[in-house]
């Protein structure tokens, strides 16, 4: 079948626009891949050819060796993937050391995979292994309020999850694992790439300090409505924060303790602290 006809990749379009929709991608920001099941790529194999030659990733993900991924193009506007994915997104595969990388579909007016494929591929790598296979989809967004956030709350993990908690109840159910804090680093290289999957051993999203947000999950709907649940919080707290930085009230850690209980979630002591 040609590769626009495919779901998932209707699906990968449909969550950039999306995104875009939102308010997250202004310009080329942001990026979004997602790891090609076995029968996906069988779906489509007729519709690929092998457009560049073998190039560095940029480090190695040596579990990915011959995985194929859909990718958004560097440079690349989310603005532009609905119009014209052809041109904005690719489909590559990886080569047996996991190492170098070539385009098979897409980018038809040229141009390379996400600035950000190291992290993008890293990520991929931890969070696969860490769910058994089931995660494929990694996304990163500039979302607004969690990047005003990390100009005024501390760079900690167990801040930044707790207070986030707080400011909507269905978090804690949605990311009972908490969230992670990179402080500010240089995008795109190989650095950022490892301290992100460090915390993605443990975490489902990493916020980057002054930059943006990386999440992670097992399809385009898990991962996209992470990536909104954690911006909507965010957002509840600039607000709660401009109208008056002190809480009148909030959901207490005994609160969280009866939440977890209900809804069969673990919520680790390390955020339930006293404030
Ligand atoms: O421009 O978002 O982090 C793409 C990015 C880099
Ligand atoms: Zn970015």
């Amino acid at each position: 079948m040609r590769v626009l006809d495919a779901e998932f990749v209707q699906g990968f379009i449909r969550m950039a626009d999306d995104g875009f929709l939102q308010g997250w991608h202004e310009r080329n920001g942001g990026n979004l891949t997602y790891r090609i099941k076995k029968e996906e790529i069988e779906s489509v194999k007729e519709s690929l050819v092998t457009k560049s030659e073998w190039q560095p990733i940029g480090t190695k993900v040596a579990k990915l060796a011959k995985e194929y991924f859909l990718v958004t193009g560097s440079g690349k506007y989310f603005r532009n993937v609905n119009l014209k994915p052809e041109e904005n997104i690719a489909i590559i595969e990886l080569d047996d050391e996991g190492e170098n990388y070539r385009i098979l579909w897409g980018l038809c007016e040229g141009g390379r995979p996400t600035s950000e494929l190291p992290s993008h591929l890293m990520n991929h790598e931890v969070k696969m292994e860490a769910s058994g296979g089931k995660h494929r989809v990694i996304y990163h967004a500039h979302t607004t309020n969690v990047i005003a956030l990390t100009f005024v709350l501390p760079l900690e993990d167990r801040v930044f999850t707790r207070e986030l908690w707080e400011m909507a109840t269905e978090c804690p159910v949605v990311f009972p694992d908490g969230i992670g804090v990179v402080p500010w680093m240089v995008p795109g290289g190989r650095e950022i790439a490892v301290a992100t999957s460090e915390l993605m051993k443990k975490y489902d999203a990493a916020i980057w300090a002054h930059h943006g947000l990386f999440c992670s999950g097992e399809d385009f709907d898990l991962t996209f409505g992470l990536m909104h649940t954690i911006e909507k919080s965010a957002e509840i707290l600039v607000k709660a924060l401009s109208m008056n930085p002190n809480k009148l009230q909030t959901i207490t850690p005994d609160n969280f303790r009866d939440l977890a209980r209900d809804f069969k979630v673990t919520l680790p002591e390390e955020f339930l602290y006293a404030k």
